[in-house]
């Protein structure tokens, strides 16, 4: 049995993030770490990290004819996954294709549906569904083996079939480290820069899977549950240990959805970590209601320097009614102060354009920016659709998005997205005009001290595609030069 599992062309990273710097694939490298452990022949293809083109897949595919390709996707890199699946299957039609990630499992029929070449989704959680599948191809009569393994969608007669869900792994610990060991780490040249020290060598490292929450756009309490899965401490820091060993980590960047969801183990994993003396910084995603001011003095003892949490909307109608994330401003100004004061740099996440934000609303969320001016980071973000969320629902109810929408088609008048970043992911937008989305986006960057709009314009203008892109940049234009007319300042 041989697998290939690849990250497409491109990878996972919009324009913004690219410097040079990326991230090893946790998921496909969980995956083939259980595959390795289970004597199974496995290949880990960065196709971003090694640089190859399409025509290089192709060759690759056709050369070794692998028993399977899986290919992983998110909605933002989708285009480049459908596309390897379809190479994949045109190089060695005999090979199953495979699709996993988020965006497969939240898309599950509808890429099936669209897409002959793909011969079955992996839904939610690869490791084990992977382990048996390999298996159930080597199981006669084939077909009836596939129909047994929980976790896959695939076509039946011309149908799509689901098989039984996959029930979520219990006990994490019992998972093999990702096998880092299958990827070129150097290339990934992964660094995060912590102040005083410039760029340090990064690790990235998921403590736990699901979020306990349900926010209106996020496909995590879906995808991964909303029983929170949690790695023991132990384990956690021994991966850790290994990561400083092997790869000369000084800074680990937790990616697990809600760091904090259990208090109680945060500590546990600082305590920890300051016993083993550790000595590297890090970095979370937390829910900022879950913190003490003793659990963040313990997490900056242990190594903390940077943390992430979403408020999402400065409304609290919006934020509490429309989200629901159920936060109480009182505690995100209380965690930013007490960030201050133990020197951790707060990042804050916003979204502009929620189901039925006015522009009134959205000016709260633009007020918090500008009063924490330059003592805070903010990520902002106009509101995108993914699918399986109930976002996406109230999208299809209201006509945001088309009756016969698809994930599988680039739509270039029926919707709205951002040329500039990757992926076609549809824009939610109902009450706030593009005018006043361009507005707030321009009021934002300026709270930010980023450099000028027109710098961005060359490259703008090479993204165009519609009419419709055409007439958003138009528009922006317009509201750019009419905010700086105002206020009386040369362009
Ligand atoms: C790290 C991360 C990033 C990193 C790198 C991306 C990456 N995937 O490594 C960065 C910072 C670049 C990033 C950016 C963004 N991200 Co992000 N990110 C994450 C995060 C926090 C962790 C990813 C991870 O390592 N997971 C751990 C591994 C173990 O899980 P996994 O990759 O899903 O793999 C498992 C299964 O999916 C499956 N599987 C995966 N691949 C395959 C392949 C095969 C063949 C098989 C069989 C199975 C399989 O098996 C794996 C093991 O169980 C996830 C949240 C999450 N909980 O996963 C969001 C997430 C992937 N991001 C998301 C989003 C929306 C974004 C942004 C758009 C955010 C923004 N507003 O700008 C950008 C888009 C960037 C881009 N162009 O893609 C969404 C994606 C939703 C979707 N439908 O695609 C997620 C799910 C978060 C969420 N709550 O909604 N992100
Ligand atoms: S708290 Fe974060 S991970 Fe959890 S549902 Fe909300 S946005 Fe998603």
């Amino acid at each position: 049995m041989k697998v290939q599992l690849y990250v497409p062309p491109g990878g996972y990273f919009a324009e913004r993030w690219s410097k040079g710097s990326s991230m090893p694939p946790l998921g496909i490298l969980s995956i083939a770490a259980v595959l390795e452990k289970n004597g199974i022949g496995v290949e880990v293809v960065p196709a971003d990290i090694l640089n190859l083109s399409w025509r290089d897949i192709r060759n690759k595919i056709r050369d070794n004819r692998p028993d399977i390709v899986g290919v992983t996707s998110t909605t933002e890199n989708r285009f480049q996954s459908f596309k390897l699946v379809k190479i994949a299957k045109q190089a060695c039609p005999e090979a199953l294709t495979v699709l996993g990630g988020p965006h497969a499992s939240m898309a599950a029929e509808d890429c099936l549906a669209h897409l002959p070449e793909l011969d079955l989704v992996v839904k939610g959680e690869g490791e084990n569904t992977m382990l048996e599948l390999c298996r159930a191809l080597e199981s006669k009569p084939r077909l009836a083996a596939l129909e047994q393994t929980p976790g896959l969608v695939l076509r039946k007669d011309d149908k799509i079939f689901s098989t039984a869900p996959r029930p979520p792994i219990k006990d994490l610990d019992t998972l093999p480290f990702p096998a880092f060991h299958l990827v070129p780490f150097e290339k990934y040249n992964f660094t995060v820069d912590v102040p005083g020290h410039g760029p340090l060598p990064a690790v990235n490292i998921m403590a736990s899977r699901g979020c306990p929450f349900d926010c209106n756009f996020c496909a995590t309490p879906i995808n991964w549950g909303r029983a929170v899965r949690m790695r023991s401490p132990e384990n956690v820091v021994r991966e850790i240990e290994q990561h400083v060993k092997d790869h000369g980590a000084r800074v680990i960047f937790f990616y697990d959805d809600t760091f904090n969801s259990n208090p109680r183990r945060v500590e546990e994993i600082c305590d920890l970590m300051i016993a083993r003396r550790l000595d590297i910084f890090w970095r979370a995603e937390v829910r900022l209601d879950l913190i003490s001011r003793p659990l963040l003095a313990k997490m900056k003892e242990a190594g903390l320097f940077h943390i992430s949490f979403g408020l999402e909307a400065g409304s609290e109608r919006v934020r509490n009614e429309i989200i629901h994330k159920k936060i109480d401003i009182r505690d995100f100004h209380n965690l930013v102060g007490w960030c201050h004061e133990l020197g951790i740099i707060p990042n804050v996440f916003f979204i502009f354009s929620h189901p039925t934000e006015t522009r009134e609303e959205a000016l709260e969320t633009v007020e918090i920016i500008e009063r924490y001016k330059g003592s805070i980071e903010s990520t902002i973000a106009i509101l995108h659709v993914y699918p399986g969320t109930p976002l996406e629902n109230t999208a299809k109810e209201i006509g945001v998005l088309p009756k016969d929408f698809t994930w599988t088609k680039k739509y270039r008048s029926k919707i709205t997205t951002l040329p500039l970043a990757q992926g076609d992911v549809p824009l939610f937008l109902d009450r706030l005009t593009w005018a006043q989305v361009s507005e707030l986006l321009f009021r934002w960057s300026e709270s930010q001290g980023r450099g000028s709009v027109i710098k961005k314009i060359p490259k703008a203008l090479g993204q165009i595609r519609s009419w419709g892109d055409l007439k958003r940049y138009l528009i922006m234009g317009y509201v750019y030069l009419k905010i700086k007319t105002v206020r009386g300042k040369v362009l």
